[in-house]
């Protein structure tokens, strides 16, 4: 059985991720946080991604590594510096050093939020970060297309959406994955003997997708779950949004921060296709009122 290191195993993701692969692979899990509780053929490691040795003492002997640490939504540069860019680095690094070949990266839809939401984009679109945070995403696909070229390591990029048990919002009826599929998507990255470098998209086979995930069924995912399930439930409490934010992917995360000068970040906006949508467009522009992505808890 492959043992497999999960960075960042504390969190939400990670700890959907260790129940779904429970028997499946010995997991080997790091944190900043003590993680507690831990199931058969689970053993846990404190790591801090900021620090090379702690990277280089949890990444020896394990067959793949899936990198959720890090920080994980928008935050202030020195944060999202020092945990998403020396720290996804050092894990690279760390893992070449030590010999470890595969990794799968936890990029995000953030990496290509300004994407707009009547657009369908594949693996090959170019990032368009719509935060720090989704710079920092592009930052670890392009160090993972750099280890792979150069020193010849499997790198698995996933861009994922929402793992969640059900999605939250209108939002997320796009890019949701369950706990199940995105479990489905790890266990390709790790599985697959033919990967080099990939990116896919981390959702489920939700009929309302931005996205075309060809690459990831080609590679032999076969997502179950379709958040269209939960889209009645979901619209009718969804509240009236910032019109803006409806427009990209990447929703309140394109928004943050740009206060009285929102046409600054709104190059597309010419092409809001539906007059109706323009008019609210217009609307909410006049009103200097901008949103900021939710704040981690
Ligand atoms: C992400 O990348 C975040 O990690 C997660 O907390 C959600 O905000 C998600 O994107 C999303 O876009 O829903």
């Amino acid at each position: 059985m492959k043992t497999i290191l999960i960075t960042g195993a504390a969190g939400d993701v990670g700890t959907h991720l260790r129940r779904e692969l429970a028997g499946k692979y010995h997991l080997r899990l790091s944190d900043m946080r003590s993680i507690k509780a831990l199931a058969a053929g689970e053993k846990s490691t404190r790591g801090d991604v900021e620090k090379m040795s702690d990277m280089l003492r949890i990444t020896k002997s394990v067959d793949a590594i899936v990198h959720l640490g890090g920080f994980s939504v928008e935050g202030p540069w020195q944060m999202i510096l020092r945990a998403n860019i020396v720290g996804c680095y050092n894990l690279f690094e760390a893992a070449r050093r030590n010999g470890v070949k595969r990794i799968l990266f936890a990029s995000s839809n953030h990496a290509t939020g300004f994407y707009q939401r009547d657009q369908k984009i594949d693996h090959r679109v170019y990032p368009k970060p719509d935060s720090r945070y989704g710079v920092s995403k592009a930052f670890g696909e392009q160090i993972g297309s750099l280890y792979a070229d150069k020193y010849g390591m499997e790198v698995f990029c996933m861009r994922i959406g929402n793992v969640t048990v059900a999605p939250p919002d209108k939002r997320r009826l796009s890019n949701w994955i369950s706990p199940r599929d995105f479990a489905r998507l790890v266990s390709v990255g790790i599985d697959n003997p033919d990967i080099r470098f990939e990116i896919v998209y981390g959702v489920s086979d939700n009929r309302r997708s931005w996205y075309d995930n060809s690459n990831a069924h080609r590679l032999g995912y076969r997502p179950q779950d379709d958040a269209e399930g939960y889209a009645a439930e979901v619209l009718a409490k969804e509240k009236p949004g910032d019109p803006r934010a409806e427009i990209y992917q990447g929703g309140n995360f394109v928004f943050a921060e740009i206060g009285g000068d929102p046409s600054r970040v709104l190059p597309t906006l010419g092409k809001a296709r539906k007059p109706k949508q323009a008019s609210r467009l217009k609307k909410a522009l006049n009103s200097k009122k901008a949103p900021g992505p939710k704040k981690k808890k």
